[in-house]
């Protein structure tokens, strides 16, 4: 049984971790080192884009332009709490973006605004950022990610400094025009992928909530897996009539964590504590998962443990995630923080990053978790039930502290548990999660794609690729 398709969508994974802890959820690009707080663009800020000119897949440019202009809607909507910056279209760039000449375009590493000299593109020491439809593919085959991968999106120049960065001032999208081309590539799968790499440019990293849905190969379940999953679910044929093109509450979280109104603290919550191995010692690099318990495979929001630091200590660099250093003492922590939570009852879980694939776009080295994904209890020790599960009262503008798991084995075993069955949770209304996108792209574009046109190639394979990474 072969899952219709997935593929890995590529991230250059930067992660400067925090010097004290902040209210933020989610996974992050970027966090500024000092003041703990992820980075994004300049709150109120508008981005202004250049497009490529020429055309993606079968999309002509005007389409191409007019979806990536729906996505940058989905995300400028995503909340009413988020301040997330406007996009505002420049006009095109001066000649198709191709293989012979991205590299004025295109850069694989960052730079920052006190040495615009250094950058890469010249995009980058304009400060343009660009949409790129790679027609051919060859820049994400050639440059951006080898092994092969969908899009590329990533921040291209950071205000301030290496040691003291602020703010996203640039950024670029490379889109795969060998996907949109594909005659089981739906235009909505189009949409998705764009959604999704624009999260990557407004900051977002990878995340995982109901990976058991993937794993498990569950059909019809994919509207809860969010945009900013680290893979693309292809929808190609009516058993998926849903794509990542919705934003869901784990997306929806992340945005606004980022780019908070004043009205997300009154109006949302957190739910803050710390994993430990069964001696108490922290465990870094587990999934922890919150969830209303009124409709829990929706409302689910997830961050991995040990990706900040405690008051006092700071992150070595952010190349060995999960540990941090007073100047002097090395600690590892295991602590989490997942904010922007709507109030309601929640249950909180850990489960362990899916090896292949979340992983490896992290840049994790030792995703297992010891032991058994597990709920966390009323005194949550080493020996209770993996299922035993407590209700945690999140009240709107509250946050809620010490929810502490302690994983109840001490190995990694070949029978662990490695994340909660889904059989546990709630189906609720999942009004969060639509079943429809709430437009037709493909009729907005004045494509007509008939139900069956799409899916006569959805299961021929599965294709995962993963792209070079970052440390
Ligand atoms: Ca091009
Ligand atoms: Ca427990
Ligand atoms: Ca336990
Ligand atoms: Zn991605």
């Amino acid at each position: 049984m072969v899952f219709r398709k997935l593929f890995i969508l590529s991230i250059f994974f930067v992660s400067l971790l925090a010097l004290e802890q902040k209210a933020w959820s989610y996974n992050f690009l970027y966090i500024n080192p000092t003041t703990g707080a992820p980075i994004g663009w300049e709150p109120g800020t508008t981005i202004h884009y250049y497009v490529d000119p020429g055309s993606l897949g079968r999309l002509t440019n005007e389409q191409a332009r007019t979806l990536i202009r729906a996505a940058m809607d989905i995300w400028e909507n995503a909340s009413p709490y988020a301040n997330t910056p406007r996009f505002v279209y420049e006009g095109l760039l001066p000649e198709d973006v191709d293989g012979t000449n991205f590299r004025n375009y295109v850069n694989l590493g960052e730079c920052y605004t006190n040495d615009l000299t250094s950058c890469e593109s010249t995009a980058q020491r304009d400060l343009k950022t660009v949409i790129i439809f790679d027609q051919d593919d060859s820049i994400l085959r050639g440059y951006l990610c080898p092994t092969g991968c969908l899009g590329q999106s990533r921040a291209g120049v950071i205000n301030g400094t290496l040691t003291s960065p602020l703010s996203i001032a640039q950024g670029m999208v490379v889109l795969s025009g060998a996907y949109a081309s594909s005659s089981s590539t739906r235009v909505y799968s189009i949409v998705s992928l764009m959604t999704h790499e624009l999260g990557h440019l407004l900051g977002l990293a990878h995340t995982s909530v109901n990976q058991q849905i993937i794993e498990g190969d569950i059909r019809g379940y994919d509207r809860y897996i969010p945009t900013m999953y680290y893979y693309s679910v292809k929808t190609s044929n009516l058993n998926f009539p849903q794509s990542q093109m919705t934003l869901n509450p784990d997306d929806v979280a992340g945005i606004t964590t980022i780019y908070p109104l004043a009205s997300a603290r009154l109006n949302t919550g957190t739910i803050q504590g710390d994993i430990f191995q069964s001696d108490n010692s922290a465990m870094k690099d587990v999934n922890v998962i919150v969830r209303n318990t009124e409709d829990s495979l929706c409302e689910a929001v997830s961050f991995l443990s040990g990706r900040i630091c405690p008051h006092g200590l700071r992150a070595i660099n952010g190349l060995v995630q999960g540990v941090c250093y007073n100047g002097d003492i090395y600690t590892p922590t295991g602590n989490y923080t997942i904010s922007s939570l709507l109030p309601g009852a929640y249950t909180t879980e850990v489960e362990e990053v899916s090896n292949d694939n979340l992983a490896g776009s992290l840049g994790l080295i030792d995703p297992f978790i010891l032991g058994d994904a597990e709920f966390w209890n009323d005194g949550d020790s080493v020996d209770e039930s993996n299922t035993l599960s407590s209700n945690i009262n999140l009240p709107v503008g509250r946050a809620r502290d010490s929810i502490n798991i302690i994983l109840n084995r001490s190995a990694v075993t070949s029978d662990r548990i490695r994340s909660i069955p889904l059989s546990m949770f709630t189906v609720g209304t999942g009004t969060r999660c639509p079943i429809s996108p709430p437009i037709d792209y493909a009729a907005l574009v004045g494509i007509t794609e008939s139900a069956g046109s799409a899916g006569a190639s959805g299961n021929t394979s599965t294709s995962s690729s993963g792209c070079s990474l970052l440390p």
